[in-house]
Order: C-alpha cells, then structure tokens, then sequence
C-alpha cells in the first residue's frame, strides 16, 4: 500500500463521479506512478463500498483478462477482479442506452451461478461441485479514463471496466456442458466479428472461479452461494456505436443479444 485512506477515499470518489457524469478523469497512476495492486484493491473496494451506501445492491462477481484474446488485446499478463452492480443488469434481447456510457465495448462469457459458498484456497473440484448452473453472458465495458490508455493498476481502480452486463439464454448444469469445448459466436449487425471455445479462458473457465476464491481468501473473503460470476471475455472486447445489434451464440446454451439505441 502506498496511498493513506484519504487519497484513496479521494480516487473513489472521482471514479464514481465520471461514471454518473460520463465525464472521464485522466488516469489516475498519471498522478500517483506508484500504486501498487493493493492500492488498486482498496480503491475498488471504497467505490463498492460508495456505492452500496448509495443503495445499489452487488449483482455479481467479475474476472477479467483470463483469456489470451484479451490479453493480447490489452498486452497484459494478469487477470483482474471486479463486481457488477444491478443498474448494469440488462434484458436479454431488449435495448440499452447508449448515452449511458462513455465508449462502451461488448465482449462474451461463460458465466457461473454458485449453490454453496466457495472459500479459498480452493481448485477446480470446490468449484464445480458449488455451481448451480452455467449460462451466457455479455459484459460491456466502459472506462472512466480519458481517451482510454491502458494500464492495470488503474484499471483495477476503475472496478475493471465494469458498466453492464446482460445475461440470459439456456442456463445448464455444469456437468452437461463441455466448457472447453463449448463454441461462441459473436455477431455485429448479423455478421460474424469474433468467435472462440470455452478453453479460452484458462483452459476451462471454472478456473477463473478458482483464481477469484483464491484472491478473495487473502482478503479473508468467500464467494457467497448464490453468487454470479463472468469468468472473463472468451473474446477479444468490441467496440459499439448507437445502432449496433449484437448477437453472441453459444453451443448448448442459447444465445443472448442486445441493441444499442
Ligand atoms: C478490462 C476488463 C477486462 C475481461 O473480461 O477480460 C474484462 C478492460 O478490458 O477494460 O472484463
Ligand atoms: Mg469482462
């Protein structure tokens, strides 16, 4: 940790800012070069912790750049960890608002529902046998950082790009899908932009739950049952503009789409 709680509080709070205003800040390792993970962490958890004060409820748990695409994308070797809140939660096949966001980017996950609470260090046995069913998921991503330039420590701050999410399709139980073999077709206004297999997220992305659990346990911190998880973009992340359809299809689980209006 290099920051003291003030400046921390003080990150949150312009974090938080941008997003309601859409109004993005510079990066915030521009004028703070030495944040550390911790301090990345403990920025993300002030914002949650405004938030809920605020009265959002925590709609879920976030794993990202867990696949070579993504990592490639954003030339990083390391997954991060964010939450979903339930104003991002959007309707299969319904329409979002584009204004809501400041340069928004869709990208496809396998998402898990867990039954039973998930306390690391844990492996991949823990977690399939605490999930209650699998199902499609597309995250949209929004940076709260002007003319967005990469870095992970202020990423991590910036709850990891998360704005929305919608969720739907054909949820299955996890034992009747094969997860590194199970397809996924993104679709642009009916054409074909990306497509990848399950495995591209760790090799299978219950892996990617293991990794959660475990970074949480060092937090002293469980997954609660009951808990959705997106296990990280099986895909590269792509950008949107008003108007876009977007269709992700995937084996044995249906499909989920969205438009931009
Ligand atoms: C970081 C968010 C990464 C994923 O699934 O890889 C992420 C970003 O791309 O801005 O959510
Ligand atoms: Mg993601």
């Amino acid at each position: 940790m290099t920051l003291d709680g003030k400046v921390v509080a003080k990150l949150a709070e312009q974090l938080e800012n941008a997003e309601l205003n859409r109004a993005p800040i510079t990066k915030i390792t521009d004028e703070y070069p030495d944040l550390d993970w911790d301090d990345a962490y403990e920025i993300q958890d002030e914002l949650r912790r405004r938030k809920t004060n605020s009265g959002a409820r925590i709609a879920g748990l976030k794993a990202g750049l867990t696949s070579q695409a993504k990592m490639k994308q954003m030339n990083v070797r390391e997954p991060v960890f964010g939450f979903m809140c339930d104003y991002g939660a959007c309707a299969d096949g319904g329409e979002i608002e584009f204004d809501r966001f400041i340069a928004p980017r869709v990208e496809a996950e396998i998402a898990f529902v867990t039954k039973r609470e998930i306390a690391g260090p844990c492996h991949i046995g823990t977690v399939l046998a605490a999930t209650d069913f699998v199902l499609p998921a597309v995250e949209i991503l929004d940076s709260r950082y002007e003319n967005f330039k990469f870095d992970l420590i202020s990423v991590v701050a910036d709850n990891t790009s998360a704005a929305a999410f919608v969720s739907g399709g054909n949820p299955r139980r996890i034992q009747d899908v094969d997860l590194r073999t199970l397809g996924i077709v993104l679709e642009k206004n009916g054409e074909i932009v990306d497509l990848a297999a399950g495995a591209a997220v760790l090799g299978q992305p219950a892996e990617s739950v293991v990794m959660l659990a475990n970074m949480l346990a060092r937090k002293d911190q469980v997954i609660p049952s009951g808990t959705f998880i997106m296990t990280g973009g099986v895909t590269a992340a792509i950008g949107v503009e008003r108007g876009d359809h977007i269709a992700v299809r995937y084996q044995d689980l249906g499909s989920v789409s969205m438009r931009f209006v």
